[in-house]
């Protein structure tokens, strides 16, 4: 078995099938020109982003990449409507979606001629978006960092493959050769790696956050917010330890959680807030040591699968 030739690298023109996750915030021009110019699929984070910052991202994006890069849309943004529109406009080859069903815009990006790759955290939205005329989909086990779903990786991307016949891409936990080979036995054509990036030169984020994911241990990702029905995974704080304590006694409502998380997702990827700060991450983080460019950590990740898988 090999990782090299994969209906995903034949879909999208790419050297090797690694997206990089449209991670809110934090997923840039930068971010994504490294990962495309480096073989990878570079995403940028349309997130809640204000419409002129996604289109300036956008054209940055192509001003230091020949290579194809995708955008992902937050399905939960108010302004999603907006954005899927200008994905159109801006002529991006590849969307993402996530925290969502993209059923409305599947007909608008299909007639444009985008590639359309939603994030799926179930068996019944992957066969709802074959039908709406996805090219792939994107399995996402509750490993991963940001909002999540209930499945495990392990569980939900067999699963997956077995009920759809579109290309399907393995997310969650992945962050080297390891899960690549593991993701591709569970039959994956291809991954989705966030956190790993996190790590990488390129990622802009404040360098509180980046050494926070290094040196994190297995045990120091936490899940807060299912209450409100959006469960996300954070790298362990004070301040995400005191939102799962006021969660588990009671002593921050709903409503209250909401409020004290508001813009907390800027608060850790600009200023490196630790006080009032979300540091998504990845289950996986405890496995992330070295930052070092994106180029490397891809060669790296598929150098060690190719290995196993040949084995
Ligand atoms: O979307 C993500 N991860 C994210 S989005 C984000 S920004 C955010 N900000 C505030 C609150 C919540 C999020 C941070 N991380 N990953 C993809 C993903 N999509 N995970 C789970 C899902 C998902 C969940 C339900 C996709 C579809 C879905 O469909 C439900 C339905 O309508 O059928």
């Amino acid at each position: 078995m090999t990782t090299k030739k994969t209906r995903i690298t034949e879909l999208l023109g790419i050297k090797y099938p690694i997206f990089q996750g449209g991670m809110a915030w934090i997923a840039e021009s930068t971010l994504a020109a490294a990962v495309s110019n480096a073989g990878g699929l570079g995403i940028i984070a349309g997130g809640s982003a204000p419409i002129d910052y996604l289109r300036e991202q956008i054209r940055r994006c192509k001003s230091l990449t020949d290579k194809p890069f995708g955008v992902n849309i937050m399905l939960m943004s108010p302004n999603a409507e907006e954005l899927a529109q200008l994905v159109i406009e801006e002529g991006v080859p590849v969307v993402t979606t996530g925290a969502g069903n993209p059923g409305k815009f599947m007909a608008a990006w299909k007639e444009a001629g985008v590639k359309v790759i939603p994030v799926v955290p179930s068996v019944a939205l992957a066969k709802r978006m074959e039908r709406s005329g996805a090219d792939a989909v994107i399995a996402e086990g509750t490993e991963s960092g940001g909002h999540i779903g209930e499945n495990t990786t392990m569980c939900l991307v067999p699963q997956v493959v077995d009920a759809v016949e579109i290309p399907v891409l393995a997310a969650g936990g992945i962050a080297d050769g390891r899960g690549i080979a593991a993701s591709f036995m569970l039959g994956a054509e291809g991954v989705q790696v966030g956190t790993r990036f996190l790590a990488a030169d390129e990622c802009q984020v404040n360098p509180v956050y980046k050494e926070l994911v290094v040196k994190a241990k297995d045990t120091d990702s936490v899940v807060t917010g299912r209450y409100t029905g959006h469960p996300c995974r954070n790298v362990k704080t004070k301040f995400s330890k005191m939102l799962a304590n006021g969660e588990k006694d009671g002593s921050l409502t709903p409503e209250q959680f909401e409020e004290v998380t508001l813009g907390s997702l800027r608060k850790a990827v600009q200023d490196g807030n630790l006080d009032e700060g979300s540091f998504l991450c990845g289950a996986i983080a405890g496995m992330v040591k070295e930052v070092k460019p994106c180029k490397d950590i891809i060669e790296e990740m598929f150098g060690e699968a190719e290995a196993l898988l040949s084995k």
